[in-house]
């Protein structure tokens, strides 16, 4: 009797740790991605090895809101083969988050905190951007910009899988001077709650002009990075030229945004330029991230406008676009 009891007990006990460590484990996981940093030009893990993100960019929070939601955010991960999806929440057009109301407002912080749990949960890294673009300067809303990053900051300060995105595409003539004026404002108060996430600071010309911001890139804060967006259909040798000056300078890249169409996010596709540029990417070991997970009837859309599923896509369901994309990042 005494003997059977011990083996009761022994299972009993069995059972719980290996319960609480395959629950353990699993939080785990989802909560800590390996927290990373910029080395040279380089993003690395706390092992100082090289690490390229691979994602995809939401069209604009308040567009549409449908896809942000768990089920996608798994189903990427696991058949897309991707570890980052890019919050694009618009500061100016269509309800932007300095345009709208206080309502509005609140709206986008909820839609961003379930993103970020989404992707948490997912065991994806998640990037908050600041999507400027009809506001041209980024200096437009600055208090607003550092008021929402120090929010934004605080609260997720823990979370080893959130990137901080301060301006999506400066243009309009921005220089790099001003850029840089706002760029440190931004990232002092992301630095007063959080102190080393890593930042991607936009840069002239539709986030283009990276041989500039080489030239007086920003001095005395680690783990900054810098984008450069392209879009095949427009931008071919010309600009990885640019990115190549920069690399050369020492400046750490990050491609937050890319397409294989035209600049306008809609014409035809050019896949010849567009695999110089995955080439190049690979080369380079620089992270990237694909414009937009919507349904959108153009041809920077990842799904087909007839498409109307939310997760759970079939290859045929994607967009030209998309199934090239998908492709890439899949090899298959
Ligand atoms: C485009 C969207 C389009 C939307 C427009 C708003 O694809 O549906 O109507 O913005 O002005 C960018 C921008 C990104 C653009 C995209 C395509 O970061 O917001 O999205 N693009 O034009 N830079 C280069 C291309």
């Amino acid at each position: 009797m005494n003997r059977y009891r011990k083996w009761v007990m022994c299972i009993f006990m069995l059972v719980c740790v290996s319960l609480s460590i395959a629950f353990g484990a699993g939080q785990v996981q989802a909560a800590k991605l390996p927290k990373l940093k910029v080395k040279g030009t380089q993003l690395v893990n706390a092992k100082g090895k090289a690490v390229q993100l691979k994602g995809v960019s939401t069209h604009g929070l308040s567009w549409y809101p449908e896809y942000v939601n768990q089920k996608a955010f798994t189903y990427m991960k696991k058949n897309w083969k991707i570890n980052t999806v890019r919050l694009a929440m618009y500061t100016s057009e269509y309800n932007g988050y300095c345009v709208g109301s206080a309502a509005n407002r609140k709206a986008l912080e909820k839609r961003i905190d379930q993103g970020v749990q989404y992707a948490t949960k997912a065991g994806m890294y998640v990037i908050i951007d600041w999507h400027i673009l009809s506001d041209g300067n980024p200096r437009t809303y600055e208090k607003k910009a550092a008021a929402f990053f120090k929010k934004m900051a605080a609260r997720y300060k823990n979370h080893t899988n959130v990137l901080y995105e301060i301006c999506n595409e400066p243009n309009g003539g921005t220089t790099w001077g001003t850029i840089r004026t706002y760029a440190k404002k931004v990232i002092r108060a992301i630095r007063s709650k959080d102190k080393d996430a890593v930042i991607l600071v936009g840069t002239p010309t539709w986030s283009q002009d990276v041989d500039l911001a080489a030239e007086n890139p920003l001095k005395g804060y680690k783990n900054v990075m810098y984008t450069l967006h392209f879009y095949a259909g427009t931008h071919g040798d010309y600009l990885r030229e640019k990115a190549r000056a920069a690399l050369k300078a020492g400046l750490p890249l990050f491609v937050s945004e890319f397409g294989i169409s035209d600049a306008s996010g809609n014409g035809s596709l050019n896949t010849k330029e567009g695999n110089k540029w995955m080439a190049f990417l690979k080369k380079n070991t620089i992270s990237y991230v694909a414009w937009n997970l919507s349904n959108k009837s153009e041809s920077s859309a990842l799904l087909k406008s007839s498409v109307k599923k939310t997760t759970g896509w079939k290859h045929s369901e994607l967009s030209a676009w998309g199934m090239w994309f998908v492709k890439k990042t899949t090899g298959k």
